[in-house]
């Protein structure tokens, strides 16, 4: 017997537990553990029926992920299952927290199922880059039909345990959080009503009704629209299909195959390096886990334009009552009443009812006066990029907050540091960068100034995960680690068509890497004088920084979306980007100012030129320690920019090329175009050298 997998009898039932924390996942010694116990179970003459139950937060959550990529070692999980299904006599699975991928499909090899109301079941294969590749795939359409099935796999979405058990997926749910006392008392039923051992794989009614269907054409069709570039989910419809035109061993081997080709997919490898990730960015090096935390239960919020109504509503969200400060009260109730939009609109799409709006609205109120930040815990100043004006909101909110209130900036480039010396706290001073729009988007770059106390950073971290953000704690230097590496993508993407390409075509070769948007699409989006602006300061500052065409398109009040000209052109409400004939005839008089010739420039030179110069300077950031790991760097850019998860993030992607090649390409560009940003980082030389990679730190 293993020590994670248990058998015991209780009256004439036979029970099988699983302890393997923190979430039961299938590892080898589980598979064994669970192929011994329910041996043990189909000798034990006095056990009528068995029972498989889970110690702990959650029934089995699914096949144990850090296994993948090493050697399968036996029992494999789907023949596991299959000794549960071919088992004499009849097995119940018992499920709470959630039933997920291999777990689900456990239960499904099962013969009857229960669940308490507060579980959830679902097969998130898809998610990591995989399709349920323990029966799930032929198992599950044989309980609820080709369209539940298909839409449960190919979005990975979990079902809740009242909904399961419309879908036929449970046979019974029962209220409380006794899970063992639960499945005892419906094992026992089952013993006393005598029922019979009723494979999941005989059944065939719902096969039938739906043999020939053409929702796997319907469900492609949409894929093809949802899933761009993506490989898993094409092959889920496959796998799904093949339960309704094979007979089930047959199926089984279909679907085997499929898992196959998901499993030696790259992307199977972006994704389960961005599920692993997405966890470690929690743990931050050097800040002990038990660090105290300060109770937030009232924040501050300084202006409300579009950065600090989004920040706003994230708490209100999370049920944190949140005050708006504004200078003018025409500004506070513009603000609030874009709030009061936002929510109109969510609940209009039925994501959240008209009584949350109210809820969440009455948790929001406005202010002119920092006196009523005398009493809260958290005040974010989310004015415009001004250091002067910080200094003095900082400087008054020191005055006014309450010992040990922490004073946060939203500032996306500006130096926490030089904030918090305008306080008499700076341990109590912290950069919380939110990425607009800051209700939507669920990176928070968490900034540490040289003084910012443990606690605060400790706080800030916690912070995020209750309002629903992926933080990511991150150094003090000139735009942290996203915006960092987005204006070197910017300067080299506006060089690309000085140069003689397109704006289409440099967006276009990031739009097909994976971004949602292209780097000119982005400018349009937050407005091309934001980027102007930032160029003008910096030369002010005496910064060499060369002109321009996009320089041109904001003097000529060409602002972007806002102006419904930008970059590109757009239709009376329509964001839909449009290549505008005007541009192409600023960009060749700037050219022609220039002394410029244009060139034919290719879409591998855009993608070497936009991408590798953020690896490089990634890696600076590394080196430099505004970044702990790598993995800080992927998430920042997943969840800050849509950079595509199938890929796992930047610096991931560049392991995946190889840091040879990237190094070879960069050295080559500084010697063809020099600039700073072309210098080849010391740490992408050591590693190299090292014959190592990004992910080995
Ligand atoms: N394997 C290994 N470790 C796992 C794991 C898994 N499947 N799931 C979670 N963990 C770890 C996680 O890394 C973290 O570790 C801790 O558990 C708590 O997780 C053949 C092939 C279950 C909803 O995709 O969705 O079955 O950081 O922080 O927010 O068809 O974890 O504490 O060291 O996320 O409460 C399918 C993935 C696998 C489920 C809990 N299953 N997990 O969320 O906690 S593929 C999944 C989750 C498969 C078969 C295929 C969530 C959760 P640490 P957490 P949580």
């Amino acid at each position: 017997m293993s020590d994670v997998v248990t058998y015991n009898r209780e009256g004439s039932i036979g029970v099988i537990t699983v302890n393997y924390p923190p979430v039961n996942a299938l590892s080898h010694g589980v598979r064994s553990g669970l192929v011994a116990a329910l041996e043990q179970g189909q000798k034990d003459a006095d056990a009528k029926v068995l029972l498989l139950v889970c110690e702990g937060r959650t029934f089995i959550a699914g096949a144990d992920i850090r296994e993948f990529g090493k050697p399968m070692q036996e029992p494999g999980l789907a023949a596991m299952i299959e000794q549960f299904e071919n088992s004499n006599k009849p097995i119940v699975a018992a499920i709470h927290g959630t039933a997920l991928g291999g777990g689900l499909e456990t239960a499904l090899g099962c013969h009857y199922r229960v669940a308490v109301s507060s579980a959830k079941v679902g097969l998130p294969e898809v998610k990591l880059g995989l399709l349920p590749g323990a029966g799930g795939t032929q198992r599950l359409p044989r309980l609820t039909g080709a369209r539940k099935a298909l839409e449960m796999i190919t979005t990975g979405e979990f079902v809740n345990a009242r909904d399961a058990l419309d879908l036929g997926i449970v046979d019974a749910v029962e209220d409380g959080t006794d899970i063992r006392g639960v499945g005892l008392a419906y094992a026992q039923k089952i013993a006393d009503e005598n029922k019979p051992v009723r494979r999941v794989r005989d059944l065939t009614d719902r096969i039938e009704a739906d043999k020939g269907s053409d929702v796997f054409g319907e469900f492609r069709a949409n894929l093809e629209k949802k899933a761009r570039g993506l490989f898993s989910p094409f092959k889920c419809v496959d796998a799904v299909e093949a339960a309704f035109n094979l007979p089930f061993e047959e199926g089984m081997k279909r679907e085997r195959e499929l898992f196959t080709e998901c499993m030696e997919s790259p992307q199977r490898a972006g994704l389960i390096h961005a599920f692993f990730a997405e966890r470690e960015v929690s743990k931050v090096k050097g800040l002990p886990k038990d660090t105290p935390v300060r109770e937030i239960k009232k924040v501050g919020v300084i202006g409300a334009g579009t950065m600090g109504g989004g920040i706003a509503m994230n708490f209100a969200n999370a049920g944190i009552p949140v005050t708006i400060a504004e200078v003018k009260q025409d500004a506070l109730d513009k603000g609030l009443a874009v709030i009061r939009r936002n929510y109109e609109n969510t609940a209009k799409k039925g994501r959240i009812t008209q009584a949350q709006v109210e809820e969440r609205m009455s948790l929001i109120s406005g202010t002119l006066t920092y006196d009523d930040f005398s009493d809260v815990d958290l005040v974010i100043e989310a004015v415009f990029e001004s250091m002067d004006l910080k200094k003095k909101i900082f400087g008054q909110l020191d005055q006014t907050c309450k010992p040990g209130a922490i004073l946060a900036s939203n500032t996306s480039t500006l130096s926490i540091d030089e904030i918090a010396a305008s306080t008499e706290r700076p341990q109590d001073v912290i950069g919380l960068h939110f990425f607009s729009p800051a209700n939507v988007m669920k990176l928070l770059e968490i900034v540490r100034g040289e003084k910012t106390s443990d606690e605060v950073k400790a706080t800030a971290m916690d912070l995020a995960k209750r309002i629903n953000k992926v933080g990511v704690m991150v150094g003090n230097c000139y735009g942290f680690v996203g915006n960092r590496m987005l204006h070197k993508r910017g300067a080299e993407a506006m060089a690309l068509v000085n140069e003689g390409a397109s704006p289409q075509q440099v967006d276009k070769v990031l739009t097909d890497l994976g971004f949602p948007m292209g780097q000119f699409a982005m400018s349009d989006l937050a407005g091309i004088d934001i980027g102007y602006s930032i160029r003008q300061e910096r030369r002010k500052a005496g910064e060499d920084v060369p002109a321009t065409w996009m320089d041109k398109l904001a003097e000529q009040g060409r602002l972007g979306q806002k102006t419904r000209a930008g970059v590109y052109k757009y239709e009376e409400g329509n964001r839909k980007p449009i290549p505008d004939p005007e541009v192409d005839r600023i960009i060749a008089e700037f050219r022609q100012e220039q002394g410029i010739t244009p060139r034919e420039v290719t879409d591998q030179e855009i993608l070497e030129r936009c991408m590798y110069v953020m690896v490089n300077e990634g890696a600076k950031i590394l080196e430099e320690g505004i970044a702990d790991r790598s993995l800080d760097i992927d998430i920042t850019w997943i969840y800050g920019y849509g950079f595509p998860a199938y890929r796992g993030g930047p610096m991931f992607w560049a392991d995946q090329i190889g840091l040879d090649v990237i190094l070879g390409t960069v050295e080559q560009f500084y010697d063809d175009l020099g600039g700073e940003q072309w210098k080849p980082a010391g740490l992408l030389q050591e590693l190299v050298s090292e014959g190592r990679k990004f992910g080995d730190l």
